[in-house]
Formats: structure tokens, C-alpha cells, sequence
């Protein structure tokens, strides 16, 4: 009797310096013992100081990359990243479609950290209507979440309000990451919410102790393929037990990841923290 891998396919843009992007989504399905295929949105051209310049392929290069894994390795999970424009939404979307794949996870990948801009306003929009409604769950931060709101909330609105707005505004799950929250962070914690629209919209909050480290670049692609990974491990597990398994991973992570130094700027999280002496 032949074993079969557990297998995620990851729709993202690329990182050299292998902190986010494809590179992290491959780290870290493999730490989670998962099968980790890619199809590349964009090359981009960037370290751990910033993005310097992007290269978007044609929808029609990543619909072949899509279609070369679906018609032969097939997955249990899609975890979606960067995409770049209306083209590759609407392919990405009717291919999830013709697949019939269910457990999709989208990181709303608006901008890096470093300000650089990755889809713009007619993008957004091309997510919310074309993407958005199949799709399991959405992992948008704080500023992407008040992005997709269309400035309807703010910074100053309780954090469940926002998450309670965006699943209803995205008619399915989201996790509302808020790492960037000032109030949490000098309590010393940071805190993210799951709005599960599979349960009555039931809410959960997940905690872990703020880490002051500059290591931090790639942590929503990581937390992303992270739950990609535990959804593929675990497809009948409840959502909120799926996220709270991905968030200790990425937790750790990035605990173990502060003990280094790679790169002058922002550098990765400890991928490996699980495997590594
Ligand atoms: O986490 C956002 C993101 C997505 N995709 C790529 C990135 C980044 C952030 O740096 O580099 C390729």
C-alpha cells in the first residue's frame, strides 16, 4: 500500500531572500509535514530591507502553473498570496471553481509592510466580487481590513466590530490579524480574531506575548499557509481550532526567530523552530 502526502498548492509572489512569499509558504508546510506546490503570481525582486521592483507574469502563465499541478499532484488546500491584478483574480477564481476546491485560504495581499503597493483600488474590488465569495477564509491585518471596509470603520473601532463588518462585507470567515495594534502591544501581547461565519459568526481571540524583534517579515504568508497546511492535516477540524494551532506555530516562530541575525533589515521567522536543535 502506497503513502500519500498531504498537499497544499500555494498561489503567491516570490522572495529571494526567502523570508515571505512562495519561499516561506514552502518552509512552512514542509515543517508542518505537508506537500507544498507553487504557482508564481509575480517575481519579486526584494530582502529583508524592502521591495525594490515586481514583475507580475500574465494571468495566463499562472493559470498553466495552476492547471500543471491540479491535473496531475491535486491538493487539499489552496493558501492564495500576492496577486497582482483583475486577470489573475478572475483566473484564479474560475479555476478554484472548475476544481471544485473548497478549502481556500486568502491572505488580501494590498501592500508590504515597506509600503510598497501590490494591488490597486480596481483589484480590491476584483477580490471582493470575483474572489472573496469562494473562498474559506480571509486574513486580512488591520489596515487591509479597513482597506476592503472602504473607510465605513476605523482604527478607533473595537476590534470585534471590524471582524464582525468584514465577514459580513466578505459573506465568509476572517481572521483579522492584529499584530500592528498599538493598545495590545504596549499591554504586551498581541491579539488576533477569528470571525467564523461556519459557526453563527461565533468569535475567537488568540493571544500570545509580543516579541520585540525586527524578525517579522513574512509572518501573514507564514500564519496563511500555516492554516492551509492544518486544513489540508485536518478537514474536519473546526476553524478555530485550525487557527489556533497555526497561530502557535507562527507564535513560535517567531519567538525562536529573535534570537537571530540574517540580512540588515526586516529578517524571517525560524521556520524550522519545530525541527532544528
Ligand atoms: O505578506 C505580504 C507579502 C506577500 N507576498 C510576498 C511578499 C509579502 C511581504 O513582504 O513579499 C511575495
Amino acid at each position: 500500500m502506497m503513502k500519500h502526502y498531504t498537499r497544499i498548492l500555494s498561489i503567491a509572489g516570490t522572495d529571494p531572500s526567502a523570508g515571505a512569499g512562495i519561499q516561506a509558504d514552502i518552509k512552512t508546510a514542509s515543517a508542518l509535514g505537508v506537500y507544498c506546490t507553487t504557482a508564481i503570481t509575480a517575481i519579486v525582486d526584494q530582502n529583508t530591507l524592502g521591495v525594490r521592483n515586481i514583475l507580475p507574469l500574465s494571468a495566463e502563465w499562472v493559470e498553466g502553473q495552476i492547471r500543471a499541478v491540479l491535473d496531475d499532484v491535486g491538493t487539499d488546500a489552496i493558501k492564495i498570496g500576492m496577486l497582482c491584478n483583475k486577470e489573475q483574480i478572475s483566473m484564479v477564481a474560475k479555476l478554484i471553481k472548475e476544481y471544485g476546491i473548497r478549502n481556500v485560504v486568502l491572505d488580501p495581499v494590498l501592500a508590504s509592510t515597506s509600503g510598497a503597493t501590490f494591488l490597486k483600488e480596481e483589484g480590491l474590488r476584483f477580490l471582493l466580487q470575483e474572489l472573496i465569495p469562494h473562498v474559506r477564509l480571509v486574513t486580512p491585518n488591520i489596515p487591509e481590513g479597513l482597506h476592503i471596509l472602504s473607510g465605513a470603520m476605523s482604527e478607533d473601532d473595537q476590534m470585534e466590530d471590524i471582524a464582525r463588518a468584514l465577514t459580513s462585507c466578505c459573506g465568509t470567515s476572517v481572521l483579522l490579524k492584529g499584530g500592528h495594534l498599538k493598545d495590545a502591544t504596549e499591554k504586551g501581547l498581541t491579539m488576533d480574531m477569528l470571525c467564523d461565519a461556519e459557526t453563527g459568526n461565533n468569535i475567537t481571540t488568540y493571544t500570545h506575548e509580543y516579541i520585540s524583534t525586527p524578525n517579522t517579515h513574512g509572518t501573514g504568508c507564514t500564519l496563511s499557509s500555516a492554516i492551509a497546511s492544518y486544513i489540508a492535516l485536518n478537514p474536519d477540524m473546526p476553524m478555530c481550532d485550525v487557527v489556533a494551532k497555526a497561530h502557535d506555530y507562527v507564535a513560535n516562530a517567531i519567538k525562536a526567530a529573535a534570537e537571530y541575525e540574517i540580512g540588515k533589515g526586516h529578517g524571517p521567522l525560524h521556520h524550522f523552530w519545530n525541527k532544528w536543535n
